[in-house]
């Protein structure tokens, strides 16, 4: 089979909960404290998985990590039953969900050597995130193991934060051909942290052996940052020649767009002006946390929230755009409110992956039957709901490691354990 895009969706963990753990993620701030319910946030993700298989699309899945992270804690030099707090809801958090953040992938067409090349993220801005790269990164070597077509790269050094395909786009006239990788990055971010550095991202472009001809390294606007857009998926999606933005997205818009079509003179740039829709109401909507998907009988189409639907001059403008003439033509709305307000949207749930899928572990990919079994696990055992109170009470530690391990056994991967 030729190289497709096969998206990676974290399927949502049983301890999914809102602890307001991410600075500058208002959406996350804002749900602190609420009641989460992790077996619907778990079921909405299934939902939109079963939904991208009938448009047609290629499906596969990263796993929930172990929670609590007890590693993590005895590294720190306590345990999750005395941890003092935030460490407690850090080691707890389900956040692996947002698999855009678990690596930056370059496709084999893009790389020195013909391998496509994935380099887990260090998350290192946030303390509950910074630990999910060993996990990622296990379960990123068992899916590509296959090294005549795949390599996989540890983390850059911590010294620089790296939050992975969340701040990477990649541009070219169709997946299997050559394509123009573009690294986001954030200087300073005002009062919230700028949480990809430029340094992270060239390390990973060079580990990854892409032509720095075809590489731009693009600043992320302190604009958008301020506004809530702590990664660049907030405010941009990409998908083979098309970039859809908002107009203050960049720092320097211009000159990253004349870069983009010096470099691929097909590139159609779709831009929503922000006194349509402004920055606010794109963080709120996360119409650009779509995802931007090529569909098998051609043609483009965004995968959007509901919220994006709810916003009245956000969808106003995309039912336009749609009925014009430009190259996304298909809006589709799936539900993913429970991730939604931690700030994860579509496109965050998902990591983008081009590659033939009889070079990956199998078990890694899912058609409709898989997701039944998945599903069906979800239902027996992922906890109803999580009230914050709750987080350490022993019953609901037991129910959260009994979840994720009748999971590995569903999905035949005990090697995860
Ligand atoms: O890192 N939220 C995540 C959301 C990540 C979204 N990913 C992309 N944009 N690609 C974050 O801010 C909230 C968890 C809490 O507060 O309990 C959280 O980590």
């Amino acid at each position: 089979m030729a190289l497709v895009e096969i998206n990676f969706d974290g399927i949502v963990g049983p301890s999914h909960n809102y602890a307001g753990l991410a600075f500058g993620n208002l959406a996350a701030t804002a749900s602190k404290g609420a009641m989460s319910f992790p077996r619907a946030a778990a079921l909405q993700g299934i939902g939109k998985m079963r939904h991208n298989l009938r448009l047609g699309l290629v499906q596969g899945v990263f796993l929930p990590h172990a929670r609590p992270n007890r590693d993590w804690l005895a590294a720190l030099g306590t345990t999750f039953e005395d941890a003092p707090e935030p460490l407690g809801a850090a080691a707890f958090s389900a956040s692996a969900m947002w698999a855009a953040n678990a690596a930056t992938v370059s496709p084999a067409p893009d790389t020195a050597d013909g391998r496509c090349h994935l380099t887990a993220a260090n998350l290192r801005t946030m303390a509950h995130r910074s630990h999910e790269w060993l996990e990622s990164l296990s379960q990123l070597r068992l899916a590509f193991a296959n090294e005549e077509h795949f390599a996989i790269h540890a983390p850059v050094p911590d010294t620089f934060g790296d939050e992975g395909a969340a701040n990477h786009m990649r541009l070219c006239a169709g997946h299997d051909a050559a394509g123009v990788e573009v690294f986001v990055y954030g200087v300073r971010g005002g009062e919230f942290p700028a949480r990809q550095h430029v340094e992270a991202s060239r390390a990973v472009a060079r580990l990854h052996g892409v032509d720095p001809a075809r590489t731009l390294f693009v600043r992320q606007s302190e604009a958008a940052i301020a506004a809530g857009a702590f990664h660049n998926d907030v405010v941009a999606v990409a998908n083979e020649h098309v970039l859809f933005a908002h107009e203050q997205a960049f720092e320097d818009k211009d000159g990253f767009y004349a870069a983009l079509k010096a470099l691929l003179s097909e590139t159609e740039i779709v831009e929503v002006p922000a006194d349509l829709v402004s920055l606010d109401d794109a963080v709120r909507s996360y119409i650009f946390n779509a995802q931007l998907v090529t569909l098998p009988e051609g043609g483009m189409a965004l995968i959007l929230p509901e919220e994006a639907r709810e916003t009245e001059r956000v969808w106003a403008w995309l039912q336009a755009m749609a009925a014009g003439n430009g190259p996304i033509r298909r809006l589709c709305v799936v539900d993913v409110r429970q991730s939604m307000a931690n700030g994860g949207g579509p496109a965050c749930l998902r990591l983008r992956i081009v590659a033939d899928p009889a070079t990956i572990d199998g078990r890694f990919l899912v058609d409709e039957a898989q997701l039944d079994r998945i599903a069906a696990c979800i239902e027996a055992f992922w906890p109803e709901r999580i009230a914050p109170a709750e987080l350490a009470e022993p019953g609901l530690l037991g129910r959260i490691e009994a979840a994720r391990a009748a999971l590995l056994s569903t999905l035949d991967l005990a090697e995860l354990a």
